[in-house]
């Protein structure tokens, strides 16, 4: 039972039972024995130089060289946004550099899947389209896409995606992003002991570097591997570590690019691989996948997803991950020692990403092919290593794939496609608003259990739902993302999803592709009927669980782009209230939305139903009511999504 509190999923708390009784430690154990130090925590400590770290606590309101704690608070700030933006943005260089390598046929494994998208990210790129083959056309994307992470001076081109309105809001104010990398750099140099230390003027810096990431690094890493991967349509597939297989090769794939992980798909389903699988003892090959290199090839292919970030190291106390794989990003180094436990060889590929101790195949899109059947040879030769096994008996069925083109197409098909229907029902009321729902896991809350009760009252309350990251992969795992949870929708939001034929909750894809949602918002405030600019809709994005650099920036890019964000688990800015100030009130003068921090999800909950409902009332739209189209919940503290009760329920389906 104590393991329950640890974790909302019934699946995690019994490998959580079973590391316990093999005497294996994991992210939970340490949660437990390394507090958080509350001065960095509240981001009231400055080691930005020598002379400190000043820990900025009690009486000390300065450090030495007379830094306050507003200005230390705001410039560890953006120093996590910088550092989130160059994640993301790193990522999309590597799929620009894979793009080219692609087109001058120099990396024969892959080819480009969308050639409608191609063309359509040339237009934006101000690339010549017209009578040039794919190859060439794609030579002066990526080329172009490279000069955009590196652009100097002016702003990028995919600002002229925003809303002419926020466009307008950006140059006003001067954070009109110029190129990604110069955004990053500037926002080290301004942090820098001695330089910028005004807290409005560093944080309004970080604004607009969190805007390159949003708009430029994040947008142009989507596209792109939607041009070489294929633009995501809906798919079905299972989650959970009941998709691991007793009695075949499992090679699960972590991390967050869809570079190596696309092709180790190609390699799984390769007829001589399976046979050699087959002359090992395994009934065959299942890949699967975690975290957010699970969102890339679930979307395009429906491999299974294992889990999320905090099912890392409990996926390999299973016994039965013959090789876990890992690229970049949210990979524990915990992994390794957990691994020494059983015969999972831990492989790292990225050139950027080391783990001491374990193994390292550096992947190189040149050779991707190969490089991903060596990895899978590599684990069926590790399958008769198998010592006991124990898979947890827990599967649950979702749909994904909701790319912001087939939201489009759903809504009108191929000649009429728009955002027309729903605007004209958030108009009417059937729909009350909308929710971006994202984000990691963090060890220092209760494991899913924010991402799923504030997905399933906010579908109650008539509120359609986007969702990425590690927050798709928690909704998957309760069903959120099955048809069938068109149960739990609210009467107006059930009709008008059943009508367009999507469900109430939509995987849109991995962390990076949160651009995918900025697209989503711009197109409503673009349509008509619901403002002129993304801070006129009724939606609000929602981080429950978050931990990661990359969370802070793309909340940050969210709230510049006009939407108002609410982040759980607890604040990062705590040690300065003039700074907790400036991001929500501050920012929503500015930019007209606001990022908070709420710890406690009933209050996330009832934040997010509120502001859609000032919303709506600013725009002079019908006033919701919960028993218009039927009856719609209206959430009360209490009525939280119990997993026993869910387990009782959904996961009776065990087994099918
Ligand atoms: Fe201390 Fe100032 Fe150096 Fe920060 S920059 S560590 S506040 S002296
Ligand atoms: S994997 S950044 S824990 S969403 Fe993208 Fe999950 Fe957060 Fe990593």
């Amino acid at each position: 039972m104590a393991e329950k509190r640890k974790s909302f999923d019934p699946a995690t708390c019994e490998m959580l039972e079973q590391a316990k009784a093999q005497s294996v430690t994991t992210v939970f154990d340490r949660a437990e024995t390394t507090a958080p130090c509350p001065i960095g925590h509240a981001g009231t400590c400055c080691r930005n130089c020598f002379m400190g770290p000043c820990r900025l606590v009690g009486k000390t309101t300065e450090g030495l060289c007379g830094a306050t704690r507003e200005t230390v608070v705001a410039r560890n700030f953006i120093r996590w946004i910088a550092a989130g933006a160059a994640a993301h943005s790193d990522h999309g260089r590597d799929m620009a550099l894979t793009l080219l390598a692609t087109a001058e046929g120099e990396a024969p494994d892959y080819q480009i899947k969308d050639e409608r998208k191609l063309r359509m990210v040339a237009a934006y790129l101000d690339v010549e389209a017209e009578g040039r083959s794919t190859n060439e056309i794609a030579i002066d994307v990526a080329k172009a896409a490279l000069a955009e992470f590196g652009r100097q001076q002016g702003e990028i081109l995919f600002v002229r995606r925003a809303p002419p309105k926020r466009q307008e809001v950006w140059r006003r104010l001067g954070i009109a992003p110029r190129g990604v990398d110069r955004e990053i750099v500037e926002t080290l140099h301004r942090t820098h002991v001695g330089n910028d230390q005004d807290a409005e003027h560093i944080l309004t810096h970080g604004l607009r570097n969190a805007l390159a990431d949003g708009w430029g690094g994040s947008m142009l890493s989507t596209d792109i591997s939607d041009i070489l991967f294929g633009t995501p349509a809906p798919v079905a597939a299972r989650s959970n570590f009941g998709v691991l297989e007793e009695d075949e090769v499992n090679i699960v794939v972590h991390g967050h690019e869809p570079t190596l992980s696309d092709m180790m798909v190609v390699a799984a389903n390769d007829p001589e691989l399976i046979d050699y699988a087959k002359s090992k003892g395994a009934k065959g090959i299942n890949l699967a996948g975690m975290c957010c290199t699970a969102n890339e090839i679930l979307m395009r292919h429906g491999i299974p997803v294992v889990g999320n970030f905090l099912q890392q190291e409990l996926a390999i106390v299973t016994g039965a991950v013959d090789a876990m794989v890992v690229d970049i990003q949210c990979i524990m180094q915990g992994l390794q020692k957990v691994a020494e436990n059983y015969h999972t060889k831990l492989i790292t590929t990225s050139p950027k990403a080391k783990i001491t101790g374990a193994i390292h195949v550096e992947f190189d899109e040149h050779r991707a092919l190969d490089i991903a059947r060596l990895i899978i040879r590599t684990g069926i030769d590790n399958f008769p290593n198998r010592k006991q096994v124990h898979i947890p008996g827990i599967v649950d069925y979702l749909v994904a794939g909701f790319s912001h083109e087939y939201i489009n197409y759903m809504q009108g098909g191929f000649y009429r496609q728009s955002s027309r229907p729903l605007n004209d029902n958030i108009m009417n009321g059937r729909v009350r608003g909308a929710a971006g729902v994202v984000g990691c896991c963090n060890a220092r809350t209760s494991h899913d259990e924010a991402h799923v009760n504030i997905v399933k009252e906010l579908i109650k309350n008539d509120v359609l739902v986007v969702t990425t990251g590690c927050d798709a992969i928690a909704c998957a795992k309760y069903g959120l993302l099955s048809p069938e949870v068109m149960e739990y929708a609210g009467p107006g939001l059930r009709e008008v999803c059943q009508t367009i034929g999507i469900p109430p909750v939509l995987h849109m894809g991995s962390c990076v592709d949160n651009s995918r949602i900025l697209t989503v918002l711009a197109q409503c405030a673009t349509e008509g009927g619901l403002g002129e600019d993304i801070s006129d809709l009724p939606a609000v994005g929602i981080c429950p669980e978050w931990m990661s650099e990359k969370a802070i920036s793309i909340g940050t890019y969210f709230v510049a782009s006009g939407c108002h964000t609410i982040f759980g688990v607890g604040s990062p800015v705590a040690g300065s209230e003039e700074v907790t100030r400036m991001i929500n009130e501050g920012w929503t003068q500015m930019v007209g939305a606001g990022l908070e921090f709420e710890p406690d999800w009933h209050k996330i909950i009832d934040k997010a139903l509120a502001y859609i409902d000032t919303k709506r009332k600013a725009l002079k739209l019908e006033e919701y009511s919960p028993t218009r189209y039927g009856k719609s919940a209206t959430y009360f503290p209490g009525d939280s999504f119990s997993s026993e009760v869910y387990q009782q329920g959904r996961y009776s389906k065990v087994g099918l």
